[in-house]
């Protein structure tokens, strides 16, 4: 069944680490070999030897209208056309921010970049450079990419595979990293308290998506939101997986707060390498060339990477009913699979926003790291193998949320119920 998959995994691993461009990729904590994927349309992927998937994580979050939508490849071939890169600028890239700007309007100014990553990078060094702070809040479990500052008690392949310093943080970069469980306002406040006037900011995920999908308590967030404000702190959303996927207008509209950063990655690229990070204007002017905050990037602002974003963030505008289409779609799944794992009998949380969801095997509520750590991922291993048997592709770890995307039919989602059932009375037997 995936006889070409495990000749290529061999291949690439003589010339590439652990075979795989991101370690998320290389089923390293599932075990096996990973599919290599040779194209994918609508909800569809398709790998090396012919197998078809049912796919539930979009490119971990992106391809929210489905794989090679039309009007995006169409946008981005005509584009092409004109050259690949200019390393100047053009007038798309202010269409792109007005566009950025229109969907979320506490936006003042916006900076594109290439990757979340760089995005989230960027606003904790231009947080810093504001406020002449030097250290910061994260949260255990939360992943803002893999610049050094943010791989401390990180979640996604850090939480996956378990690894809790990473060598080549020096401590002196770490030591200004400042953890708390996530939903505990009091540790906040503790920190706050200890550290006065050191703490540049704080960055949340508001809907986490990187320890599977993990949801803010009523007044969490309006908590943080609270002391930043009454501290001074720069108060930063990492809208990486959220931004344009929960709503329109992200995670700010939907949970209606509004953050003095944000930063975006995934959906903003349809598919193409895109980050931006945005907010006030009184701390984006901080930025080079209107500051001295340094940033820059020889890609920012690439014209295949901006149309292909440009047109896939006017559908998602323009077309309202994407969000409603999507949030049926995924509580269909949602009561789905409750039914068919409350027959199992099997202890489950399911956590879900929207088109985010994630299922932990734990009988408690799954609310931060700790409990999102204490499931039965042993379990998860299992039965993401029993789906993918099944043509269901899954997020290879109990850490990350699943993404739906609009290409998905309720015949896809019955499917993937009936596939769950099959999958635990294999397993449970
Ligand atoms: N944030 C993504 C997964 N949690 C990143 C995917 C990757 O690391 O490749």
């Amino acid at each position: 069944m995936y006889e070409k998959s495990k000749l290529l995994f061999d291949r690439a691993q003589q010339s590439i680490p652990g075979g795989v461009n991101s370690p998320v990729r290389a089923f390293k904590s599932v075990g096996g070999t990973p599919v290599f994927i040779e194209k994918a349309k609508g909800a569809y992927l398709y790998d090396a030897d012919g197998n078809q998937y049912i796919d539930y994580i979009a490119s971990w979050g992106p391809m929210i209208l489905g794989h090679a939508y039309e009007p995006v490849i169409n946008a981005i071939r005509e584009k092409a056309a004109y050259s690949t890169s200019y390393g100047a600028p053009t007038e798309l890239e202010i269409e792109m921010a007005e566009l950025i700007r229109s969907m979320a309007p506490n936006i003042d100014m916006v900076r594109m970049v290439s990757s979340g990553t760089e995005a989230c990078m960027s606003a904790l060094r231009l947080a810093r450079g504001y406020t002449g702070r030097n250290k910061f809040i994260k949260f255990e479990g939360c992943y803002h990419g893999h610049a050094d500052a943010f791989l401390v008690k990180a979640g996604s392949g850090l939480a996956t595979f378990d690894i809790q310093t990473v060598p080549g943080v020096t401590a002196g970069v770490s030591n200004d990293t400042l953890t708390c469980a996530y939903n505990d306002l009091a540790a906040v406040e503790a920190l706050v308290k200890q550290f006065p006037n050191e703490i540049a900011a704080i960055i949340i995920e508001p809907v986490v998506g990187n320890m599977g999908c993990i949801l803010p308590k009523a007044g969490f967030l309006e908590g943080l939101r609270k002391i930043c404000d009454k501290h001074s702190i720069v108060f930063i959303f990492d809208e990486v997986m959220t931004g344009f996927r929960l709503s329109a207008g992200g995670a700010q509209q939907l949970l209606k707060i509004d953050a003095d950063l944000v930063t975006y990655g995934k959906v903003i690229g349809g598919g193409m390498p895109v980050g931006a990070f945005g907010g006030k204007k009184q701390i984006m002017e901080k930025i080079a060339p209107l500051g001295n905050v340094y940033q820059a990037g020889t890609l920012s602002g690439n014209p295949l990477a901006m149309i292909a974003g440009y047109t896939t963030l006017q559908i998602l505008k323009n077309s309202p009913s994407i969000y409603s289409e999507l949030e049926a779609k995924t509580a269909y799944l949602e009561a789905g699979l409750r039914k068919t794992l409350d027959a199992s009998g099997t202890p489950y949380t399911i956590n879900r926003l929207g088109s985010m969801i994630s299922l932990h095997f734990s009988g408690q509520p799954v609310i931060d790291f700790a409990s999102a750590a204490s499931a039965n991922n042993e379990l998860f291993k299992q039965y993401f193998h029993a789906m993918l048997k099944r043509g269901i592709y899954l997020p290879p770890s109990a850490f990350e949320s699943w993404f739906l995307n609009n290409a998905l039919s309720y015949a896809d989602l019955d499917r993937t119920i009936q596939a769950t059932a099959e999958s635990l009375d294999e397993i449970l037997a």
